[in-house]
Formats: C-alpha cells, structure tokens, sequence
C-alpha cells in the first residue's frame, strides 16, 4: 500500500512533538537510542516492542549491543518518515 511520506513541516512538528526522537537525515528515519539496565531488560524491551509493531504491521529497524537499544523508524514504502513512524514512536515512548 502506498503512503505519502512527511513533508518538511510535518517532520518538525514530529519532532517537537517527539523530544527523544532525532532525525537521522542519513537514513531517512526517527532515531531513539534507549539505555537499560542490563541485556535482559533490553531484551524484554525488543519483546514488547516487537509485539506492538508486528500488530501495526509497522516494523523497526533496530540494534541491540548489551544494553543499548538503537532503534530508527522509517516506512519502506514511502522511501522516508510517515505518519505509521510517527505512531510507532508513540507507543515505544509508551511502551519504554
Ligand atoms: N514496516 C515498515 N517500517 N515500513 C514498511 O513500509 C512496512 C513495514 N511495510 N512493515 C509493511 C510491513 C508491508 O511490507 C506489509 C506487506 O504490509
């Protein structure tokens, strides 16, 4: 399915609305590094995360050292940041 990715404005206004998400201009996504106390809790954290984005049929991009979590929300189908990212980042903020 086709959606529009965010114009310039809706990216800031995404932003302000999102403090612990930064744009990666690189990768065309929200960034939101999240540190936890250890791998397990970590771990837990990619669990329920996981299960939230699979049932919103939205995925992320992620990396896990220890107990850092990277994780860059980008919609594939529109080559950039969309409203689903923005979404996402929501319920992480929820969630984490
Ligand atoms: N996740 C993300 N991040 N971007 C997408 O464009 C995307 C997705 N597309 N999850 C979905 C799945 C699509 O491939 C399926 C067929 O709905």
């Amino acid at each position: 399915m086709m959606i529009q990715p965010l114009n310039d404005k809706e990216l800031q206004a995404a932003l302000t609305a999102l403090p612990q998400w930064t744009h990666d201009a690189g990768r065309k996504a929200l960034h939101r590094r999240i540190v936890t106390s250890d791998f397990a809790e970590a771990l837990a954290l990619m669990v329920r995360i996981g299960v939230q984005a699979d049932k919103r049929d939205h995925h992320p991009e992620w990396a896990n050292v220890y107990n850092k979590l990277d994780i860059w929300l980008t919609t594939h189908d529109a080559k950039g940041i969309s409203q689903r990212d923005v979404e996402l980042a929501q319920v992480i903020d929820t969630i984490a």
